[in-house]
């Protein structure tokens, strides 16, 4: 059988592979001419597909990546991973998806099995594919198979991958869902099948909701600790040795990524259509996206403490990826502090070893802050304070060398927790000074 992904990504690409490893003949249709052909030749642009596989799937014949959509004609199913970003108003941008639904209008035949992937708001698998298909000829449920299955697909952990990680499906109808799942299961270890797409499309915003929701409440505890004087990190993890009915999520500077800070705006943007306006969920977005101008305050007052002005002075943010240990920028509230800063006036450098640069149109900031500075005694003697935003290792940062240099070192991330206590004034995210 010859299955297509749409979307090579962090998402389609794994599933491509997985595919190909299982006897499939795949066809990888991305609008990517650059994307297409490094697949083709063998490399990997997805840090967790090994460009062997890609290399195997390709010399035996089992993998083509292609730009050309109507490749999707010889496809009996296409799985569709592309993009679900937020618009400059923070509305689903469904445009990547749209144009996916009407390469399967175009492209879909009797007997072919559809199943979009791509992190959306409930509804959208029966409101904008179902009529693509009718539109086409096509009865969903006879002619053509419709489901949704999110990804669950976590870059960088070396635990669980696209094979076993279970996956969850809900097709429009039960032929929907058995055609889905007997797919699926050729090619991931358990596929769990729920009764509607909307069933699925929920599970997916119920697990990035609930991590938002959840690192929403640490950072308003960080805030309560902050002015009770109370080491929040200290609290965070004497309440996670509770062995039962606590999960532990940590403070920070604000949310970022793909997923977390989106998703809740997706739920949250469906039911303002439905006339019902969530509030704990934006709540929670409201106290995540707060988070760098909390942070900004906490440099400007140790800033003052040493009788200086943000405004004229030089800081240096050290980390700009979204999460530790990688270099993806996506939504990183560096890029929200950088801003909040140079809009004091102050003047702003980063390090990342990460993010050794950036190209320009993938931040605003990037004409200016284009590359990272070297992590040196001259640097960190340069900044009037340091404002550490990601939680990078210590084998990638040298925090040891931060406090021992820098005038000041606002934490927000409780990562010079071990180092010797030196020349620097270290100010938590949660303190009272
Ligand atoms: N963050 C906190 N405090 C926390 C956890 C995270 O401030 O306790 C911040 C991070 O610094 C980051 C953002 O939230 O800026 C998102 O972090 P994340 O750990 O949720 O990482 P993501 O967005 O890369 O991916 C999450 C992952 N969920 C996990 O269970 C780790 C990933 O597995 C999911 O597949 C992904 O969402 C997704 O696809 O939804």
């Amino acid at each position: 059988a010859v299955v297509g992904v749409v979307g090579l990504g962090y998402v389609g690409l794994p599933l491509a592979v997985e595919f190909a490893k299982a006897g499939f003949t795949v066809v990888g249709y991305d609008i990517s001419t650059r994307v297409v052909e490094l697949l083709n030749q063998g490399e990997s642009h997805i840090q967790d597909v090994a460009a062997a596989d890609v290399a195997e799937a390709v010399r035996s014949g089992r993998f083509t990546a292609t730009t050309d959509e109507g490749r999707l004609r010889e496809c009996d199913a296409i799985s569709i991973a592309v993009p679900t970003p937020l618009s400059k108003t923070r509305d689903p941008d469904m445009a990547y998806v749209l144009a996916a639904g009407d390469a399967i209008q175009r492209q879909a035949h009797p007997g072919m099995v559809i199943v979009l992937e791509s992190t959306t708001y409930p509804g959208t698998t029966r409101e904008l594919f179902q009529p693509r298909m009718e539109a086409a000829g096509l009865t969903v449920g006879e002619d053509v198979f419709l489901a949704f299955s999110p990804e669950r697909v976590d870059p960088g952990n070396p635990t669980w991958h696209t094979k076993n990680t279970p996956k969850v499906l809900g097709g429009v109808t039960p032929a929907c869902v058995e055609t889905a799942t007997a797919l699926y299961e050729a090619c991931i270890e358990r596929v769990v099948p729920v009764s509607s797409p909307e069933a699925a499309e929920l599970v997916k915003l119920l697990e990035n909701t609930f991590r938002a929701v959840n690192i929403g409440l640490v950072n308003e505890i960080a805030i309560i600790c902050d002015k009770l004087g109370v080491d929040v990190w200290e609290v965070i993890e004497a309440a996670a040795t509770k062995p039962f009915g606590y999960m532990k999520f940590t403070p920070g500077p604000g949310i970022g990524g793909h997923c977390i800070p989106l998703d809740p705006h997706y739920l949250a943007w469906k039911m303002r259509t439905l006339n019902y306006k969530t509030r704990f969920i934006d709540l929670a977005s409201e106290i995540n996206a707060a988070m760098p101008d909390f942070v900004v305050e906490k440099v400007a007052r140790a800033l003052n403490d040493d009788r200086k002005a943000v405004n004229g002075s030089r800081v240096l943010v050290l980390g700009i990826a979204y999460k530790k240990d990688i270099d993806d920028m996506r939504e990183s509230p560096a890029f929200d502090v950088i801003r909040l800063l140079e809009q004091r006036g102050a003047e702003v450098v980063y390090h990342d070893p990460f993010v050794p640069h950036f190209r320009e149109h993938e931040h605003e900031a990037g004409s200016r802050l284009r590359h990272s500075v070297p992590l040196t005694a001259d640097e960190l003697h340069s900044a009037d304070a340091v404002v550490i935003v990601t939680d990078h290792s210590p084998a990638a940062v040298d925090y040891q060398l931060v406090v021992d240099e820098a005038k000041i070192v606002v934490d927000t991330r409780n990562v010079t927790a071990k180092t010797r206590k030196s020349g620097a004034r270290v100010v938590a995210l949660a303190s009272h000074d």
